[in-house]
């Protein structure tokens, strides 16, 4: 099925060896075009290992421009983190195929999957088959709203763990714990304990995370990739500040 899974082999030696990774997420409605060179160059200075792009609710057209700009500049892997199959784009290197697990709505869990299965194959895209799992995290997120589903109750790791452990099952290659965008509080660092502790694929963990410190916790807790959009949104020298990763 898959042309290549180069991305997915450097994921699953870094994880052998312990080496964590880091997304940097950007939301094509929120970039600011002007900025875009000393954006480029701000995640270049990052400690950033991926880029991913997308999110639930983005309607910019500009997708593939973007990449194209991006790549001008970075040599990083770049990911599509799409929120329905109108995200898709041929430039970037390849997407988080992914399936929301938590959730009961059939629209999240396949559906979007068989619209968007015929338009990737005709790109070259590498395909990263990814279980994806909201986690409850003080408000109702983006994610919740657009999905029309519930996340799981943050004290509820068994259930969670479940879900994790059914969607390795399924035959994902990865697992992926969502607190949601600008989220009030990331995921619960006991369970990426459990999770990640009791799965083989890697983990990778996003929503809510705002300090170098936090990222470092998740690192030790198992993450194995950790995604970080609004802090960075918000701020380009945020990984300027405070310590250097121990991880990366
Ligand atoms: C959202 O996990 C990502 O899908 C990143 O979340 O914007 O809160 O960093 P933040």
């Amino acid at each position: 099925m898959q042309k290549n899974n180069k991305i997915y082999q450097e994921i699953l030696v870094c994880k052998a060896n312990k080496k964590k990774l880091l997304a940097i997420l950007l939301d094509p409605d929120k970039i600011v075009w002007e900025t875009l060179g000393s954006l480029s160059d701000k995640i270049n200075q990052s400690p950033a290992t991926h880029i991913f792009i997308g999110g639930s609710l983005v309607t910019s057209t500009r997708i593939d421009e973007l990449i194209v700009l991006l790549k001008q500049k970075i040599s990083l892997p770049i990911v599509l983190f799409p929120g329905n199959p109108s995200q898709i784009s041929n430039e970037a290197d390849g997407i988080l195929f992914l399936s929301l697990l938590s959730g009961r709505n059939p629209d999240f869990l396949i559906e979007h999957q068989v619209k968007a299965a015929p338009l990737l194959k005709q790109t070259q895209l590498e395909i990263i088959p990814t279980g994806y799992i909201l986690i409850e995290s003080g408000t109702t997120t983006a994610v919740e709203t657009v999905s029309q589903t519930k996340p799981l109750n943050r004290n509820n790791n068994d259930l969670v763990l479940a879900t994790a452990q059914a969607g390795e099952m399924l035959g994902n290659h990865l697992i992926y714990l969502e607190a949601g965008s600008g989220a009030q509080q990331s995921v619960p660092q006991e369970m990426i304990q459990l999770v990640s502790g009791n799965l083989e694929i890697p983990l990778i963990v996003g929503g809510g995370i705002i300090s170098l410190l936090e990222i470092n916790k998740m690192y030790d807790a198992g993450a194995d990739l950790v995604v970080i959009g609004t802090a960075f949104e918000n701020d380009t020298h945020f990984f300027e500040k405070g310590h250097a990763f121990e991880n990366l």
